[in-house]
This record gives structure tokens, C-alpha cells and sequence, in this order.
């Protein structure tokens, strides 16, 4: 496909991308949450910024992308979508069936445009990591490696002995996403184990660090086109502030929704409210 180019067109993919998850989510539990917050910045990452081509996912000068928060396969699945992968039809039919190419998780044994299969948090940066310094191993200086985790799964010690090893072996190709919804699976991530200031944290260990709503789509669009060339030394985070459940009034900011399923009535009302909001 080509490739979305403007704010405008964004917009709206990223407003299909919700729509379908949330049509996917009245058929059955999906962790629907996690997946509206980062549906903006999965629909700029797939559909405009990765070079990725979907009739070659295994072209050695593609980016990598790992989904280190493996429990948003919903939304990766979507954008894959989107961009021909696959139908989306498919994903609302085979999710999470016995046969089908799509699961809770995001699954590289039956879907082979995964790159790596996660769910267990805390694993998938670390493999990004390593991906990212085999690249330059190989004299590959022009694909990126783009990772998505959790802002709980930062609880994980996992992700910090990562970072230390992004910054000593200055992953310039590496760009971490921190979903920043401010919530778990059960409840406020400050109530769980809280943060402090993430973007000090991260800047301390040596990354190039961005803050920035990672619901606004100009707004990501803008951190995208400013990354260093992937030759550099310094590994980049950005950090997204999202609402956990954004676009739907009654998921924003409700921990009880990290994962659920939706009533046929509610879906209605769920795309009423997303099409106006579009407006
Ligand atoms: C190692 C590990 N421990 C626990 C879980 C169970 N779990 C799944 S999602 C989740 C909450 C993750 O929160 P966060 O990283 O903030 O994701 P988001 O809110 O963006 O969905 C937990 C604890 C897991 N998948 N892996």
C-alpha cells in the first residue's frame, strides 16, 4: 500500500483502527485498554513512519518492530492490516481461535509478520536491544528497531538492564515507546509501583529522551520525523502520555477495562461516539 502522509489521512486511520477493535472486542475479550491508548502511535508507526513492506516482512533492510506490551496484539494485528498484511476481516474472525493466525499475545509461530513473540513483560525490550546491536554487528546503519512497552511493565528489572546496554553500545537504531497511561492491569501504576520521573530516569542512563501526547497524532508524526539518523550513537525514548481506553468515555481512565468484552448495544454507542469525535 502506500504509505498515509498526512495529519489528516492519520487521523483517520487511526479512528478505523479503533473502530475495529472495538467491533473485534464485541465478539470477545480482548485487552481493548492498553490497545486504544497506543492505537495513535501504532497506526503513525505502521502506517507512515516504519519502512516495512508486507509482501517481504523478512527484507534485511526492513525496521524491526516488537511489541514488548504483547498483550496490545489487537492493535499491531489492525495496522498490519491496514497496510496488506492481511484482511481485517480475518483478524475479527480467526482472533484468538484455535486455527487462527492472531492471539492474545502477539504470536510469531502463526503470524509471520511478528517479529518476536512476547506477552511476558519485560522480555520484549531486551530483544530489541539485541536486535538493534546485531544490525550494526551485520553493517545494517539504516533500519531501526522500534519497540512499544507498558509504562507498568517498567516495573520489570528487565528493562533497565536493557537500557544500560542500549546506551554502552550507543543504539542510535533503537527507539523505545513507553505507553505512559498512567494505569496497570488492576489499578494506578503510582498505587502499584510508581514511576517517579520516567523521562529523568531514562535520561540518567544516557537516552535521548521525549516527552510528548501520544494521543495527537501531529504531534507523534513531529517526534517521528525529528529522530537522529539511525546511525547514531544515543538511543531514543518517547515517552507517550496516553489515556488508557481513549476515545470511549466510559473505558478512559478505568483500570477495569484494561481487558473486557463489549455488549452489541455498547458497540453502537462506541462507534457513535467515535464517529463523533471525529468531527
Ligand atoms: C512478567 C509478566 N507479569 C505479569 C503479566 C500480567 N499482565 C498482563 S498486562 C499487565 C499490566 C501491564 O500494564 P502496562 O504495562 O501499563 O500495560 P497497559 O496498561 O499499557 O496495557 C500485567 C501485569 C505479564 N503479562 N507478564
Amino acid at each position: 500500500m502506500n504509505k498515509l502522509t498526512s495529519v489528516d489521512e492519520l487521523k483517520h486511520a487511526a479512528l478505523e483502527i479503533r473502530k475495529n477493535l472495538l467491533n473485534l472486542c464485541s465478539k470477545q475479550t480482548i485487552h481493548i485498554g492498553g490497545d486504544l491508548s497506543i492505537a495513535d502511535v501504532m497506526t503513525v508507526l505502521w502506517q507512515y513512519q516504519m519502512n516495512y513492506n508486507p509482501h517481504d516482512p523478512l527484507d534485511e533492510g526492513r525496521d524491526r518492530f516488537i511489541l514488548s506490551k504483547g498483550h496490545a496484539s489487537a492493535v499491531m494485528s489492525f495496522n498490519q492490516a491496514a497496510i496488506g498484511c492481511f484482511d481485517s476481516n480475518d483478524v475479527i474472525k480467526e482472533y484468538a481461535s484455535d486455527e487462527g493466525r492472531f492471539s492474545m499475545h502477539s504470536c510469531k509461530l502463526i503470524n509471520p509478520y511478528v517479529e518476536f513473540s512476547t506477552g511476558s513483560l519485560g522480555h520484549g525490550f531486551p530483544v530489541a536491544c539485541g536486535i538493534a546491536a546485531g544490525l550494526r554487528l551485520k553493517d545494517n546503519l539504516t533500519s531501526r528497531v522500534y519497540v512499544v512497552m507498558g509504562d507498568g511493565e517498567q516495573s520489570e528489572g528487565s528493562v533497565w538492564e536493557a537500557s544500560m546496554n542500549a546506551v554502552h553500545y550507543k543504539l542510535g537504531n533503537l527507539v523505545a515507546i513507553v505507553d505512559n497511561n498512567g494505569l496497570e492491569a488492576d489499578g494506578k501504576i503510582e498505587d502499584i509501583t510508581g514511576l517517579g520521573n520516567l523521562a529523568d530516569k531514562y535520561r540518567a542512563f544516557g537516552f535521548r529522551v521525549c516527552e510528548l501526547d501520544g494521543n495527537d497524532i501531529a504531534k507523534i508524526k513531529n517526534q517521528f520525523d525529528n529522530l537522529p539518523s539511525p546511525d547514531s550513537d544515543i538511543p531514543t525514548v518517547l515517552i507517550c502520555h496516553t489515556v488508557k481506553g481513549k476515545g470511549i468515555s466510559f473505558m478512559e481512565n478505568q483500570a477495569r477495562w484494561h481487558a473486557g468484552k463489549i455488549t452489541e448495544e455498547q458497540l453502537k454507542l462506541c462507534i457513535k461516539e467515535l464517529e463523533s469525535g471525529a468531527k
